[in-house]
């Protein structure tokens, strides 16, 4: 199993593990979800847009949250996928669903509208983007509906070996790069899980009536700023498994913004 995830990773981008956690768990993890999106109001954690609802951070929202992130599935996928010098960038909780009442937040749009690739940008001495490239950063996604051939996550198989330094495309790049790589809907069941090579050309789904959570969890080399302070985290009877994710074990550069964002230029 872990063979063949491996290979698929390196050779298409993305790997699926069907069925790697119970039912039981994810209905679960299910109602954490729906109860922190109820309560919203005490958190800035949860945006929402017309399309989706996302909360960041959502180990602090439940307790099966935190034991599905931080228990032995994840860290035997941690060690054996990646390693151990690997700790959590982000880990978002994201439904897209339409709620054409919702209150907007910051959000107009999901995260993840549009094509586009994770992997740490930078820019060169034009201002042009680059990315650090295929093989370095990774995101686990965990399902927790069923999602379908419209609101699934789209990838370009094979795209994360591009001869192409960009981040996003637009839409003329877009046809062009479908045309070479061909498009591939991410649809996975409940309990099953997908590991995608960041530096993949990517996308969500559309938005449909019926629910869509998925946990994204994104894991970069620990030297790698984490979208979050995670230092600052408090959580009851803190693992080592716990503290290494959230890099308190490692000094990385601290975020310079409270959401999402990991660099601040300066007037330099
Ligand atoms: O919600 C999705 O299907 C995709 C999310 C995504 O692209 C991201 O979080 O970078």
């Amino acid at each position: 199993m872990q063979k063949k995830l491996i290979s698929d990773l390196v050779e298409f981008g993305f790997a699926i593990l069907p069925e790697y956690f119970t039912q039981d768990r994810i209905a679960a993890c299910r109602t954490e979800l729906e109860d922190a999106v109820l309560g919203h109001g005490l958190t800035p954690h949860v945006l929402m847009s017309t399309e989706s609802v996302h909360i960041h951070n959502f180990f602090l929202y439940g307790a099966k949250l935190r034991s599905t992130l931080f228990g032995l599935e994840f860290q035997r996928l941690h060690a054996g996928v990646f390693g151990k010098s690997y700790c959590l960038r982000n880990a978002v909780a994201s439904s897209i669903q339409l709620n054409p009442s919702a209150d907007e937040t910051a959000l107009h749009a999901p995260i993840g509208s549009g094509w586009h690739r994770d992997t740490p940008q930078f820019h060169d001495v034009e201002g042009k983007s680059k990315v650090a490239g295929p093989g370095v950063t990774f995101q686990v996604i965990v399902a927790i509906d069923n999602s379908s051939i419209e609101n699934s996550t789209k990838v370009m198989p094979r795209s994360h070996k591009a001869d192409w330094s960009g981040h996003r495309l637009d839409p003329d790049e877009a046809i062009k790069f479908i045309t070479t790589y061909g498009e591939r809907n991410v649809v996975l069941q409940a309990g099953d899980v997908a590991i995608i090579d960041d530096n993949l050309f990517h996308r969500a789904g559309i938005a449909t009536p019926n629910s869509r959570w998925m946990c994204f969890c994104s894991y970069t080399p620990w030297y790698v700023k984490p979208y979050f302070d995670f230092s600052v985290t408090v959580l009851p009877d803190l693992t080592e498994y716990e503290a290494h994710c959230l890099h308190m074990t490692a000094v990385p550069p601290r975020p310079e913004e409270p959401l999402r964002n990991t660099f601040r230029p300066s007037a330099w």
